[in-house]
């Protein structure tokens, strides 16, 4: 059998590991091309200091970092000395607390331990300094030169061919495809091409015509003379100082993010053995060797034998860049990946490669995740500049990103006039809840991690929505326009779309493997015209993919403007204002209509992701303000109000409406996911339906109601069935109508029984739930057919 011929470009951690995985598969005919010499090549991992801390927020940084650890370990290029993590403030060991519960969560065991016992750990700390550490026994050091030269061997010995001082200076294309690569000696034909040049990637993206939003910047780090580390000390973080410490036999190594960021341009870049590792900066590390040494005090009394300022890469939002290019196909890239995720990133892009999907869910990684303005090399260097800034910094999940106001919908204005706070999402400015609402006469006690970006407004507000009628801005999800044979959408979703014109579904779209690559809706506007709601823009790529001729696939999103309209009297509101007849008979649940509202050419949908009735209301963006001023005028003797995303998603998750992303993935599958309402079973085929499972499943989204009022996961904590870490919380909102707060999470469906109970993590505390049947709110659906 012949496999695709592969050019990888750069043989640093990623590159190495990228071959070794390749040919493991199958895939043996790989070249790997290195601008520099094998394997000591001048790029990021040829300095990399090598720490593997693998706790993170998000899983799948997570199980990438499990992987490489696990890999080097088999490889004899990982040194398990552990890793202790310090807080020296009150409100880093609570973080502390939070991380070990996303350890919890994603199965790497750790431990909150005291001063003393950090410091039997590693004798070198001030005990008095620090208040408790977490000790993750399985992080360490990796050897990131040994790991190249040892996954290169392995590729080696299957076929794989590595060429040093081979530097790309051209990507070949042919009939829209990758053909192969040009170096200055030689041309290489490829049937698939691979960008693994770290911080060189938007260089080699530039060949390709594909943008790499990154930003190469430099870091300081330095070794000191003997101070009495020893070799198995482990590694230290220092947040609180932005600081980090490995041993070299009785030496430290230091790393320090304190100073300020110094993005560099690749141009400026010497040629050399080192071009990554820029001359020390002395004047700006003299602020972190005194707060190293307050830590470590006997750094007081060493001296600086060596330092660089080493260049790596970092992201708008701190992810990688992983996948296919959607402007030159077979071109990929695995980009802005750190040594600690190298082997992992490497299977997963291997096996999507190779297989057509990644095992691990990779959408916070998608090369094609971002909006074209996320794309602006302002946008990426503003971001990637603060993300250095904050790189160690307590993150909260709705903290919003450093760039503002990058997209901003027609309302916009109208949303200021009535004090709306704003939060973040894909760039869009989106009202969290307005301050000219009024408080509820009870506002509750919310502890101040899950009271940050929050208001006990949204109480009035999500009430307001059960009880009367309110006004959501829901521009911000993602809308495509796709004109061609219904046939098309037929064979991609897994719901029946092949409805009358006038129709709405609420369809999956799987991959191969029956996961859930993504849940839209469907209306069908004309024959062969449908309004598709989706997730992002991962669903955009992957639809135009599969368009065959005759098939159009257009993102309609920033030329309009979309508004939620729900509650008991939306119909109240509306029926008077338009020309479409939406008395209950005619306008039914799930349908679509095309009129006017006033003066403004709308297009209502019947549906409500708050569980209310009511319409999701688009126009075009011109449109907007005059849309939100019609409804908003009669509105005023209904008592409408406006309503943010904090009440939003406290209605959905009462609802029992699952957000993707964040509830489910490509990794759950719909029966899994409580989605199995939504596939089809006898309208045909589609992708993904030979892949779905038979069977019960054994492990089940559920629903969860805590006990105690005051403290609302934020999403990702652990849940415990006694003392047993069995499961994580996808997402989390105070119900109000309910009046506690509902958890979904993930649980083995032994346990996912109402009535079972079950503990969150949450930070040193278990908070007590019950697994309750759903949804909380509505189970016959009778408020949103009424
Ligand atoms: N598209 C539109 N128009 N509106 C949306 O809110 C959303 N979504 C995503 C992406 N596309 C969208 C899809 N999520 C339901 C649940 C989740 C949704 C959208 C709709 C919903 O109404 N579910 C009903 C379906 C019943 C039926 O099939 O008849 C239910 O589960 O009862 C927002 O994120």
């Amino acid at each position: 059998m012949t496999t695709p011929k592969v050019v990888v470009i750069g043989a640093g951690v990623v590159g190495c590991a990228l071959a070794d995985e390749l040919t493991a598969r199958g895939w043996t005919d790989v070249t790997v091309l290195e601008q520099g010499p094998l394997f000591v090549t001048g790029g990021s991992s040829s300095h990399a200091p090598g720490l593997v801390f693998q706790t993170n927020p998000s899983r799948t940084m997570s199980r990438l970092a499990r992987y490489t650890v696990e890999k080097l370990t088999g490889l004899g290029c990982f040194e398990p000395v552990g890793s202790l993590e310090v807080a020296t403030t009150p409100e880093r060991l609570a973080e502390l607390h939070r991380r070990f519960g996303f350890g919890q969560s994603w199965g790497i065991g750790s431990a909150v331990i005291d001063p003393v016992a950090c410091a039997e750990m590693v004798p070198l700390l001030d005990k008095d300094r620090i208040l408790g550490g977490l000790h993750v026994p399985t992080d360490g050091l990796a050897l990131a030169v040994k790991a190249c030269e040892v996954q290169a061997e392995r590729a080696r010995q299957r076929g794989a061919r590595f060429i040093g001082h081979a530097e790309v200076i051209k990507i070949i294309e042919a009939e829209g495809r990758v053909a192969g690569v040009w170096t200055m000696d030689a041309s290489y034909p490829a049937d698939i091409v691979v960008s693994c040049a770290g911080f060189w990637g938007p260089k080699i993206g530039a060949m390709a015509n594909t943008v790499i939003p990154l930003l190469p910047m430099a870091h300081q780090f330095v070794r000191t003379t003997a101070v009495g580390a020893t070799a198995t000390m482990p590694i230290v973080r220092h947040q609180d100082q932005d600081l980090y410490f490995r041993a070299y036999g009785e030496r430290l190594g230091i790393g320090s993010y304190r100073h300020e960021p110094m993005p560099v341009s690749l141009d400026e870049l010497a040629d050399g053995p080192h071009p990554s590792m820029l001359p020390f900066t002395p004047g700006t590390f003299t602020e972190s060797w005194d707060a190293a040494a307050d830590l470590m005090p006997s750094i007081r009394t060493a001296e600086r034998t060596d330092g660089f300022n080493g260049v790596f890469s970092f992201t708008a939002d701190g992810f990688p860049l992983l996948g296919e290019s959607t402007t030159l196909p077979g071109f990929w890239a695995a980009e802005a990946i750190w040594v600690t995720h190298s082997a992992g990133a490497a299977r997963e892009v291997a096996e999507w490669m190779v297989t057509g999907r990644p095992s691990v869910d990779l959408h916070e990684c998608d090369l094609n995740r971002f909006d074209p303005a996320q794309l602006a090399p302002a946008y990426t260097r503003e971001r990637a500049i603060r993300s250095f800034v904050e790189v160690y910094d307590i993150v909260h999940p709705l903290d919003p990103p450093s760039v503002r106001n990058v997209r901003t919908t027609a309302f916009h204005a109208r949303h200021a006039e009535l004090g709306a706070v704003f939060g973040e999402a894909a760039g869009w400015e989106r009202p969290l809840w307005y301050a000219s609402n009024p408080m509820p006469p009870d506002p509750g006690e919310r502890d101040a991690w899950s009271g940050r970006h929050w208001s006990p407004i949204a109480a009035t507000e999500a009430k307001a929505t059960r009880e009367n009628v309110a006004l959501y801005d829901m521009t911000s999800l993602m809308r495509l326009e796709i004109t061609g044979p219904v046939a098309f959408l037929q064979s991609m979703t897994s719901n029946n779309v092949d409805k009358p014109v006038g129709s709405v579904t609420y369809t999956l779209l799987l991959d191969t493997y029956g996961g859930i690559r993504s849940d839209i809706t469907v209306a069908r506007l004309g024959p062969e015209r449908f309004q598709v709601g989706v997730n992002g823009p991962i669903d955009l790529h992957w639809l135009r993919r599969h368009a065959p001729a005759g098939v159009r696939v257009r993102d309609v999103t920033g030329g309009t403007c979309g508004l939620g309209v729900w509650g008991p009297r939306a119909r109240d509101l509306v029926a008077p204002l338009t020309d479409i007849d939406v008395s209950a008979g005619a306008f039914r649940y799930f349908q679509a209509r095309e009129g006017f509202l006033g003066t403004v050419p709308v297009t209502m949908l019947r549906l409500s992701y708050v569980g209310e009735l009511g319409w999701e209301i688009y126009a075009r963006a011109d449109h907007g303000l005059r849309l939100w001023d019609t409804l908003w005028a009669a509105g005023r003797d209904l008592g409408l109000i406006a309503a943010g995303r904090a009440a939003f998603t406290s209605l959905r998750l009462e609802k029992g409406y699952r957000l993707w992303g964040a509830d489910m993935t490509g990794e759950d599958n719909p029966y899994e996911a409580g989605l199995g309402f939504a596939v089809r079973r006898d309208a045909g085929d589609f992708l993904g339906q030979a892949a779905l499972p038979e069977g019960a499943p054994t492990r089940l989204l559920t629903c969860l109601l805590l006990e105690d009022a005051g403290a609302v996961p934020m999403g990702r904590e652990p849940v415990y069935a006694g003392e047993q870490p069995v499961g994580f919380v996808t997402s989390a909102a105070f119900g109000h109508t309910v009046g506690a707060p509902i958890a979904y999470a993930w649980l083995p469906a032994a346990l996912a029984v109402p009535g079972t109970r079950v503990s969150i993590g949450y930070f040193d505390r278990r908070l007590g739930a019950t697994v309750a049947a759903e949804p909380l709110v509505d189970p016959k659906h009778e408020r949103l057919r009424a």
